[in-house]
């Protein structure tokens, strides 16, 4: 297998086969003998969930089906010049009629479990009040699928698909309403799914809806909110989360557990010596103050609230212990690197913008930076002692071909995954509680504001005739899954 050996090497090789590479291996078993098998170092912990993850409107379609009501995402990606090609989720994978079809792709992965997200206008079809049954069973269908497959079924309450009508009434995250009807919608699906559902996620992603949807108009609803207004949007969207966490404890079945997704801001230190490192750690709680720090400190950092003086959310004492309700798990979306330096600034750190040579996946923003899948859950658990981790996003997009044959050869995705994978691997083997990783994405599918021009699965879709093929990361990570190793 080997040709270009060196003579050093080559003779070492010799010796392991003449005495037998097992035996060698045992003579030192953490050396890393030639020829031994990389998976005794590359090994995850037994009962390791490996699994993917999709959002309700990237994937499902029927818009228009059963009920369901219009979702402010319906709203947004239907004016013009809003998505790439004016393209929308109104038919996306179409998962709501080929879920049996999409379980089978799990399973022929080998996965444990699958993260999907409820649409919420499908359940309360104007956000709350009225339920619609024929919107839950749909859910209860989904579940029991994957029940029936061996598939557990984590879920996503919110995934950005808020009622258009909440949007109309109230304001949407601007109003203290949206956070009371989100609490009731979450004890709702809690006393529907519990029984079959272990493990919530109340938001995904507060920084996307929330920063891109009220702030930069990117994402619906597309509004340019001035920063008080803002910070309020902000502070309702944490309550609701606070609100959903009590609500499916009350109606959930004892046991239940709940959490986020959340796709944080992970320092990563620029060089791994202790100044650096002690910048990264002070620089996750404090720009992410708004979202995961108040929720798992249950208080608005002095940094923040000083810096937005007289634009900081107004909230009373009663808010803030909602907004902490303690979780049971931790969901992180990882994606990108952010480096942080140490600094002499009486913040202690400061962000280090990347150069333009940088490297990136098909995404202009998804730098590449494996280590982020281990500083991530090493600040967690380091900095808010959280004691189950989930890795709820991982991924990237890649500029897919399909081959005449009906191959997908993504080499790029398989030297992001196996790279930032092998880096959790050290996030593990050093005893951070990760308990799960969810692979984004099963399937490519609407990707917000890119439409379908961003592929982000690891099945390509023929969104002509709605076929999937496997790409070769789905190979890869068939692989992963089936030894619990990354090689
Ligand atoms: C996740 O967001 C989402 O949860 C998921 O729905 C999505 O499909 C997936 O990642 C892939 O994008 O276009 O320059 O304004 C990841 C965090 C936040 C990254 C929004 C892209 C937009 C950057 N995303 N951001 S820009």
């Amino acid at each position: 297998m080997q040709k270009n050996f060196s003579r050093r090497t080559f003779g070492k090789t010799v010796g392991a086969a003449a005495i037998g590479a097992s035996s060698l291996s045992s003579l030192a078993p953490n050396l890393g003998a030639q020829g031994t098998p990389r998976e005794n170092y590359y090994q995850f912990p037994n009962g390791f969930l490996w699994g993917c993850a999709t959002a309700a409107y990237q994937v499902e379609g029927a818009a228009q089906e059963d009920g369901r009501g219009p979702s402010i995402w319906d709203t947004f990606s239907h004016i013009p010049g809003k998505v790439y090609n004016n393209q929308t989720g109104d038919v996306a994978d179409d998962q709501y009629h080929r879920y049996k079809e999409d379980v089978q792709l799990l399973k022929s992965l080998g996965a444990k479990t699958y993260r999907f997200s409820v649409s919420w206008p499908r359940v309360f079809p104007t956000g709350a009040g009225q339920t619609n049954e024929k919107g839950i069973a749909y859910y209860e269908r989904l579940v029991d699928e994957l029940l029936a497959n061996g598939i557990e079924p984590f879920c996503t309450l919110f995934h950005w698909d808020l009622p258009q009508a909440l949007q109309d009434k109230f304001g949407g995250w601007e109003s203290r309403e949206t956070s009371k009807a989100f609490g009731d919608y979450a004890g709702y699906v809690a006393s529907k799914l519990s029984d079959r559902v272990q493990h919530f996620f109340t938001m995904n992603e507060f920084s996307s809806f929330i920063d891109l949807g009220y702030r930069d108009g990117r994402f619906a609803p597309g509004l340019k909110l001035p920063p008080a207004r803002l910070n309020q949007a902000r502070h309702y969207a944490v309550l609701a989360h606070g609100l959903a966490v009590q609500a499916i404890r009350d109606k959930g079945k004892t046991g239940t557990k709940v959490g986020l997704a959340e796709n944080f801001l992970s320092g990563v230190p620029v060089i791994e010596s202790e100044p650096h490192v002690k910048a990264a750690a002070q620089a996750t709680r404090v720009l992410n103050a708004q979202y995961l720090t108040v929720i798992m400190e249950g208080k608005y950092v002095n940094e923040y609230i000083q810096q937005e003086g007289a634009n900081a959310p107004k909230f009373t004492p009663e808010d803030l212990k909602i907004i902490g309700s303690p979780l049971d798990f931790v969901g992180i979306n990882i994606y990108t690197p952010v480096y942080i330096r140490a600094d002499d600034s009486s913040m202690g750190f400061a962000v280090v913008k990347n150069p333009s040579s940088y490297p990136h996946m098909a995404s202009p923003w998804l730098d590449i930076g494996p280590e982020a899948l281990y500083w991530g859950p090493r600040h967690v658990a380091q900095i808010w002692n959280a004691k189950e981790i989930y890795i709820t996003e991982n991924g990237c997009s890649s500029a897919d071909v399909l081959t005449p044959d009906g191959h997908v050869y993504d080499t790029d995705r398989v030297m992001y995954l196996r790279n930032y994978i092998g880096k959790l691997h050290r996030a593990v083997s050093e005893g951070f509680p990760v308990r799960g990783y969810f692979l984004w994405s099963l399937m490519d599918n609407f990707e917000w504001a890119d439409g379908y021009n961003l592929r982000f699965g690891i099945y390509y879709v023929d969104y002509q005739t709605q076929k999937r093929y496997p790409k070769l990361s789905a190979q890869f990570y068939r692989e992963v899954i089936e030894r619990n190793a990354v090689l």
